[in-house]
């Protein structure tokens, strides 16, 4: 690793990031009313070890010390989300309580200089709603933006700055069309109205959060860049199947108004003339777009005979024109995941070439599972691979920056060890340690990295000053 740290253009805001089902915990506390996710992890053998998240990292009691483990790394931006089934315990009617803790929260982070960046949406559906039909019913979509209208009419006053959706693909494709994630529906292509309505939520709470008095608002979409494994014009066509399935259903409808093919356009389920008037409504500009990125994907049309079972971290169904293979020759987290960061400067290269219309973009998530040890005698938790895959991405970044892609932050994934899904607690992507049994946090090494490269970046035209609009040079 190169010894002098990535450099950003001034003013770049430097983040982290975390979402409420994987912090929490405070189950049923205050009124909050049951998920998904809570339905999900209920039923034996679907996270390993059989763990929960009733408990998470109690990140509802211990706030306080969060934001402190986040300001003072000197992040810019904190950006988490809003757990809709605490906020409204079955989708529809307030509950008051709920919406206390995130305005103690934003109060705390808004005292300690940072800026809040909430989501609306990080996958933790009312179950009410799941039981209504989830987002297989449109009328889900607007029970979300009567949410986004309750929560902007009691922090508007402080945030400003707003994400809708939390990868919207990633929902879709574990969630529905597969059964990996809450709410395990196992539908297959036939999932594909699920995430039309949820772009469909995504464009009625931009609208609601504006007339709310947001000053910027955004998308958090995962982002899966995709090869062909060779030169046989069939990968090439399975390439850009997956990718239009994976990426473009999800950012073209924002970014450029439609889908990326009749195909999947027809198979939203929403007929002429409503689907024309949708799209209309989900691509109003944005004012900035977020990028999540982990990892690259390879794929090939299926060789027949071939296995392909456990190449992903889930298994696709056999007999689609699709099979992602391994990235070869590529470093790997403890995930399993390969490690590219020149993948993430593509993504950001390729957005802006896609998009003329695209905003600026934050990288609202990207980061590393290590599986770190336990702090040492001396409290101290060596973790120099996740610095290396941070330092890595961040120069990618930086690239993506000089070959003129707007990027304008970059957020890590995650301020904590978390609750990583179906995956439990094993896997750590923390820039804080978090121990299981006493839920003690402890800065890794990479949390000094952060903050020592945070403060290497050239001035920021008075940002502390000016936090609104960012570009502000007051004096
Ligand atoms: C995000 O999802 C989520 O927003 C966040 O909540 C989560 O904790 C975080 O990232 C870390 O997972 O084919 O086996 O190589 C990321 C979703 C989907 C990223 C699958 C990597 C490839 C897995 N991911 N993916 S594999």
């Amino acid at each position: 690793m190169p010894s002098s740290p990535p450099l950003l253009p001034p003013g770049f805001r430097f983040g982290m990031a975390t979402s409420a089902y994987q912090i929490e915990g405070a189950a049923g506390l205050d009124g909050k009313g049951p998920s998904i996710w809570d339905t999900f992890t209920a039923r034996p053998g679907t996270v390993r070890h059989g763990e929960d998240a009733r408990t998470a990292i109690d990140h509802y009691h211990r706030y306080e010390e969060d934001v402190t483990h986040i300001a003072e790394a000197g992040a810019h931006d904190y950006r988490f989300s809003l757990s809709w089934p605490r906020v409204m315990p079955e989708g529809g009617a307030v509950n008051p309580r709920g919406l206390d803790f995130y305005d103690r929260l934003v109060d705390r982070l808004l005292e300690a200089g940072v800026r809040p960046v909430p989501t609306l949406y990080h996958w933790d559906l009312p179950q009410a709603l799941e039981d209504a039909g989830g987002w297989m019913n449109r009328a889900t979509a607007h029970a979300l933006a009567r949410y986004a209208t309750a929560v902007a009419e009691r922090l508007g006053d402080r945030v400003h700055d707003w994400i809708t959706m939390n990868e919207m693909s990633v929902h879709t494709l574990y969630g529905y069309a597969l059964t990996d994630h809450a709410p395990a529906r196992g539908l297959g292509l036939a999932a594909l109205p699920a995430a039309h309505h949820q772009l469909l939520a995504h464009g009625l709470a931009v609208q609601a959060l504006r007339a709310h008095g947001a000053a910027r608002t955004g998308v958090a979409n995962q982002h899966f860049p995709v090869s062909p494994a060779g030169g046989d014009p069939a990968d090439t066509e399975a390439a850009a199947l997956f990718s239009d399935l994976t990426n473009w259903t999800f950012s073209d409808p924002v970014l450029r108004g439609d889908y990326p093919s009749e195909l999947i356009r027809s198979a939203t389920g929403t007929a002429e003339p409503r689907l024309a008037e949708d799209l209309e409504l989900i691509s109003a500009p944005l004012d900035f777009y977020g990028v999540n990125y982990y990892e690259p994907t390879v794929i090939e049309a299926p060789r027949e005979g071939k296995d392909y079972r456990g190449v992903m971290e889930v298994d696709i169904p056999e007999g689609l024109p699709f099979s992602p293979v391994p990235v070869a020759g590529a470093e790997r987290t403890d995930f399993g995941w390969a490690i590219v960061p020149s993948a993430l400067t593509g993504i950001l290269r390729e957005l802006r070439d896609r998009y003329p219309a695209l905003p600026p973009v934050v990288v609202t998530e990207n980061g590393a599972s290590f599986h770190d040890a336990a702090p040492d005698a001396r409290g101290r938790v060596a973790d120099p691979r996740r610095i290396a895959y941070l330092d890595g991405h961040l120069r990618a970044v930086a690239d993506a920056v000089a070959a003129g892609a707007d990027v304008r932050g970059y957020y890590v994934w995650s301020a904590f060890d978390n609750f990583e899904w179906a995956a439990g607690y094993d896997e750590r992507f923390g820039l804080v340690h978090v121990d299981r049994a006493t839920l003690r946090r402890t800065r890794k090494d990479s949390w000094y990295w952060y903050r020592d490269v945070i403060a290497a970046q050239p001035p920021a035209p008075d940002r502390a000053a000016a936090p609104d609009p960012p570009q502000t040079t007051g004096g």
